[in-house]
């Protein structure tokens, strides 16, 4: 039996908000001799990622993202009490989101792999704190702890949650999107082990992690470059600078002083996405990491009908607040002349303080939401 019309039949009914049709979808699925990890992966995986997808470019939205991942939360339940108990003999895995991180569904996908495989599995869900992450370990002495991070903004908790439970003796494996699509920040991040998706992660953990050889400390120990405190007083300081980003945007956004009060929300949600992923950039030393979350933005924003433009304004904002920031100044000044219309990211920021930008006047950042 072909699997391939199944991902179809509960995209629709998700989209519809049909709970029941969703779940016959997978016990149809199921009962037509498809194996519960293809439908898993294939199935509901593929449509959480269509999802991601169609809301991106605009095409559903929010409440309707929502509500699909919400059934298919349900499903997965429905899928794990029809496939019956497994024997967990294949070792103990505990699996849990990094604090932050509400990307719940990911880490719920990869559990139930796991427990598919033979293991027997803690899933913790969605934002676990650190500490009580730890406190689990020792109360339950796991082969491996599964770390999962969708969003890149996580890192620096990830980091430090990956070094406390080295510190206990027990290995960490890594994954999720927030880890990049190779896996470099698991690398720089010194967890012990990184897998793209569920199926990699079962045959790793299958094949055994060692314990950790080296536990770090510290994140210097990873990171020199964090000794120059940009990333931590543009953590600290991040309400003071959306603050100060968001006081000016009118002089270089004529159109704000007409904004509806969703709207000014919304571009407050914006800067301080800018501002978050900023310092994400400067904790990892990836200036790619920022260029990638600008062009997922202006993605986005176009499919929303903003021009790239609009970014301008805030990024040059932001860089004269941070102008004594070596690297920050950089990456900013990098940004806003990638996304400067006729601008290269050689060039330094064409905006002079205090002009209004150029295709920015009538638009409004948001990515949350539709355009006004
Ligand atoms: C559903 C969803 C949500 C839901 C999550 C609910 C839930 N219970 O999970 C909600 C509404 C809460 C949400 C919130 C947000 N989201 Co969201 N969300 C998504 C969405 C549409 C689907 C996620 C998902 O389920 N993916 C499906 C699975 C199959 O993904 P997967 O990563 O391929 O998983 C596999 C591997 O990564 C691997 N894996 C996963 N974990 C682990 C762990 C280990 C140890 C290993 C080895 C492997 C592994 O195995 C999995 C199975 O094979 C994605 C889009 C997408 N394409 O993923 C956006 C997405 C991740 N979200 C995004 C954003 C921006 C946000 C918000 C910031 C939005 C906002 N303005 O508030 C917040 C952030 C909240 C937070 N602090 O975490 C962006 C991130 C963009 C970026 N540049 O990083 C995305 C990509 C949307 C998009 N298309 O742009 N979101």
């Amino acid at each position: 039996m072909t699997t391939e019309r199944y991902p179809d039949l509960l995209w629709d009914a998700v989209l519809r908000g049909d709970e029941y049709s969703a779940v016959d979808v997978v016990v149809d699925a199921l009962r037509d001799g498809v194996d519960a990890e293809t439908v898993l992966l294939e199935v509901i995986g593929a449509v959480q990622q269509r999802v991601g997808r169609e809301w991106a470019a605009n095409r559903i939205s929010v409440a309707q993202e929502h509500a699909a991942t919400a059934i298919n939360e349900r499903v997965i339940s429905t899928l794990s009490l029809t496939s019956g108990r497994h024997d967990g003999g294949r070792g103990r895995v505990t699996v849990a989101c990094v604090d932050g991180e509400w990307h719940a569904l990911p880490a719920r996908l990869l559990a139930e792999v796991l427990r598919l495989r033979g293991f027997t599995v803690d899933y913790l869900g969605a934002q676990v704190p650190t500490a009580h992450l730890i406190t689990h370990l020792h109360r339950t002495g796991p082969d491996a702890v599964a770390l999962s991070s969708s969003i890149a903004t996580r890192l620096p908790t990830a980091h430090a949650t990956i070094t406390a439970c080295q510190a206990t003796g027990v290995p960490v494996i890594v994954g999720g999107a927030a880890f990049g699509p190779d896996g470099r920040y698991a690398r720089l991040l010194g967890a012990d082990a990184w897998a793209p998706d569920a199926r990699a992660a079962a045959q790793t953990l299958a094949d055994g992690l060692p314990a950790p050889a080296h536990p770090h400390a510290q994140p210097m120990d990873d990171l020199p470059h964090l000794s120059d405190q940009e990333y931590t007083l543009v953590t600290r300081n991040a309400p003071r600078l959306v603050a100060a980003v968001l006081a000016r945007l009118p002089e270089r956004i004529p159109a704000m002083a007409h904004y509806s009060d969703a709207q000014h929300q919304h571009t407050a949600e914006d800067v301080r996405h800018i501002v978050d992923f900023l310092a994400v950039a400067l904790y990892t030393g990836d200036a790619e990491l920022f260029e990638q979350f600008l062009g997922w933005t202006a993605e986005v924003l176009a499919a929303r009908s903003v021009p790239a433009g609009a970014l301008v304004p805030a990024l040059d904002l932001l860089g004269e607040e941070l102008r004594d920031f070596t690297r920050a100044s950089d990456l900013l000044r990098r940004a806003s002349a990638a996304h400067t219309p006729g601008g290269d990211t050689a060039a330094p920021s064409p905006v002079p303080a205090g002009a209004a930008t150029e295709g920015a006047d009538t638009t409004t950042l948001h990515r949350t939401g539709r355009p006004a």
